[in-house]
């Protein structure tokens, strides 16, 4: 069976990446609609060397095309106007957005830790894809969760630009080249708090009454919610000066001891994980080694000098890739498997 599929936002960060992976991947697609608001609509995306043009998001469009999987990232407001009617219609949605993750009747999945939950999907029709910074954090994990059983993560985060869009990127390019012009003092930040460039921001969403921010609650929230377990968790998310691909530091507490030559093999072997892991070699994993891959890459894993139950390690992976689009369309291959079982 093949299916009719619409990405919502297509022409936005996330969505290009979604046009790009089904080019790169099988899948069983009948046709792909690409939708927009209004003020998109009639522009054109290219796919597979053809150029689409984008239809006008409506209520009825998805009636109308036959959709069966809708992939939205539009924002969190439009997910939460025009999903229902996608699941009305009868689709699958696979929502970007953060608006639905908390919904007791939506499941929260990364394919790799929770494939499970898609069942569930029935519910309401939407399964929620995890914000990126969670998203490759809990791939990592859970390897070593089966294994040791994690009772804390102390995370830090060092965000790329595109986390925040398109125009996030640009604010930062036009930024670097005022710098090399002498103008960047001139600059007014427009998508961040302060200045990007030449900067690290220890702030990523807003501040909530706890002194944690939206963004380091979703680390927190989402964590539980797809780990299924009350792991302890503590985040501080920065946004840092570079263009893709999200680095974490994880300080990982365990019930028991943990080897980390043993958790080493086991993040070898688990699904779309890559250690580069040879510090006297200079090897670990960057941003710059990540861009444009679906895997997570982890390196620097360690034993705390001091508590044996304690391991330290730095996960990167590509936050529009695998932490936005590769993750949507995995669930939507994962949904896809289950309909035929
Ligand atoms: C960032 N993690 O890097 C955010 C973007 O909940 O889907 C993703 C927001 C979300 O700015």
């Amino acid at each position: 069976k093949l299916y009719n599929v619409a990405v919502v936002g297509a022409s936005g960060a996330v969505g290009e990446e979604i046009l790009r992976i089904f080019e790169e991947i099988d899948f069983p697609l009948a046709k792909l609609v690409p939708l927009a608001s209004a003020r998109s609509a009639g522009n054109t995306v290219t796919f597979n060397d053809q150029e689409l043009v984008i239809k006008e998001l409506t209520p009825t469009v998805f009636a109308e095309e036959g959709i069966e999987i809708a992939l939205f990232s539009a924002g969190g407001s439009v997910s939460a106007e025009f999903a229902p009617y996608a699941a009305e219609a009868g689709a699958v949605v696979i929502d970007n957005t953060s608006h639905f993750r908390m919904f007791d009747d939506v499941p929260l999945v990364v394919p790799e830790v929770n494939p499970e939950d898609i069942a569930q999907w029935k519910k309401t029709g939407i399964i929620a894809n995890p914000n990126c910074s969670t998203i490759q954090m809990v791939q990592a994990l859970k390897p070593l969760d089966d294994a040791y059983d994690l009772q804390r993560i102390d995370v830090s985060t060092y965000q790329a630009t595109s986390g925040a869009g398109k125009t996030a990127m640009e604010e930062l390019v036009e930024q670097m080249q005022a710098f090399f012009s002498f103008k960047l003092d001139d600059m007014e930040p427009k998508k961040f708090p302060h200045r990007i460039a030449l900067n690290a921001i220890p702030q990523i969403d807003s501040f909530t009454a706890n002194g944690y921010t939206k963004e380091e609650l979703k680390m927190v929230n989402e964590t539980q919610k797809i780990m299924h377990k009350e792991i302890e968790v503590s985040a501080t998310c920065v946004r840092i000066p570079t263009l893709r691909g999200h680095a974490e530091t994880l300080t990982l507490t365990f019930d028991g001891a943990v080897d980390a030559a043993e958790a080493r093999e086991l993040l070898r072997k688990a699904p779309n994980i890559i250690v580069l892991d040879e510090p006297s070699e200079s090897i670990y994993p960057m941003p710059s080694l990540c861009m444009d891959q679906n895997e997570t890459f982890v390196g620097r894993i360690r034993n705390d000098i001091y508590r044996d139950n304690v391991l330290h390690m730095w996960v990167v992976a590509d936050n529009l890739r695998v932490g936005a689009a590769t993750n949507a369309v995995r669930i939507a291959q994962k949904w896809v498997e289950m309909q035929g079982a």
